[in-house]
């Protein structure tokens, strides 16, 4: 068993060096079109490196942020409900799994599950996930995954001869713009097959206060959690961001129901990166990330329009966050 952990921790390590090498070109390429375009943006999973991933989880602690909070008292509260959709022997697989800080609510309620499949970018967090999820459950094997979960996944043939529960906490679904929420969820029901139940968890339409606070915390994590991406810009690809001149900003997008992250430009001044030079006039914004927040039926006309149905759903007291489990 000992063995087996660590080939599969050392697997997550060479896919890991195999990225890195990798990653950059790409992260290159899409701080540059994602700069160039009228509205500036950049794509939210370059926000957690390992320093980004640090803080996400001290956003998780702030007060105001309700998600984390309440998905784990949902999860807690319907792990009984959980349990009795996962057939015997079924492999969990969790999609951006992070800190598989709510994994053990499902494994504790659901030990019919066999194997664990964390699917996460940050290589830090996988590493430090199974590692901590081996000791506590010893006769679990573990399947870790180093990549990005909205790219094109595949599993080993041990993982696909098993009766697959994909899980998806923390409304990170929310975080894809609309065209890719629906591409994850095709993909995610070929990845799992026709067998599957599929786990979301997504947070729910509220008032724009809570909303606002939420992104916004009074101690300036979600600030620093927004600007560490330009530090990560600076230090990865050598461009001279000065992170003081930037201001965070967290939007309520009423058209679109999303929450969105920007950093404000507080005065006019220009940036250089990879030869190039980006101006930034003052007031003008790059846009960071998105944050979709659904009602039951935004949510169901996604599933259905992905190749999913839900079978079953709760949705937590307010602040609403709910768990939706789909069918093919
Ligand atoms: C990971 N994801 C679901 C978080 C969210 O709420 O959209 C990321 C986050 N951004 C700012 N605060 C938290």
């Amino acid at each position: 068993e000992q063995r087996w952990m660590a080939s599969g921790v050392r697997l997550a390590r060479d896919a890991a060096a195999a990225d890195e090498r990798d990653d950059s070109p790409q992260f290159l390429a899409d701080v540059v079109a994602g700069l160039s375009s009228p509205q500036k943006t950049l794509s939210p999973k370059y926000l957690y490196d390992a320093r980004g991933s640090a803080l996400f989880e001290e956003i998780c602690r702030t007060p105001e942020y309700y998600p984390t909070r309440t998905e784990t008292a949902l999860l807690r509260e319907i792990a009984a409900d959980l349990s009795a959709l996962i057939p015997k022997g079924a492999a969990l697989i969790e999609f951006g799994s992070g800190a598989s800080d709510k994994t053990a609510i499902v494994l504790d309620a659901a030990p019919q599950i066999s194997t664990y499949v964390p699917i996460e970018i940050s290589h830090d967090a996988l590493d430090q996930a199974v590692a901590r999820l081996a000791q506590r459950y010893p006769s679990l094997d573990f399947v870790p995954i180093a990549g990005d979960f909205t790219g094109e996944l595949r599993l080993p043939e041990s993982v696909r001869a098993k009766s697959a529960v994909g899980f998806f906490p923390g409304s990170t679904i929310g975080n894809l713009d609309p065209a890719e929420m629906q591409q994850f969820l095709l993909r995610t029901r070929v990845l799992l097959g026709e067998d599957s139940v599929l786990l979301v968890g997504a947070d729910m339409l509220k008032d724009v206060p809570t909303l606002l606070a939420a992104y916004d915390d009074a101690a300036g994590v979600t600030a620093g959690f927004n600007r560490n991406l330009l530090e990560r810009i600076n230090r990865e690809l050598g461009a001279d961001f000065d992170i003081q001149a930037f201001r965070h900003e967290a939007r309520w997008n009423a058209g679109l129901q999303r929450m969105e992250m920007h950093l404000v430009s507080l005065h006019d001044q220009h940036v250089t990166l990879g030869g190039m030079r980006f101006s930034f006039s003052q007031g003008e914004s790059l846009h960071t990330e998105n944050s979709h927040k659904f009602s039951t039926d935004s949510f169901d006309a996604l599933a259905a329009r992905s190749g999913w149905q839900i079978v079953q759903q709760w949705i937590s007291p307010a602040p609403q966050f709910a768990m939706f489990a789909l069918v093919p």
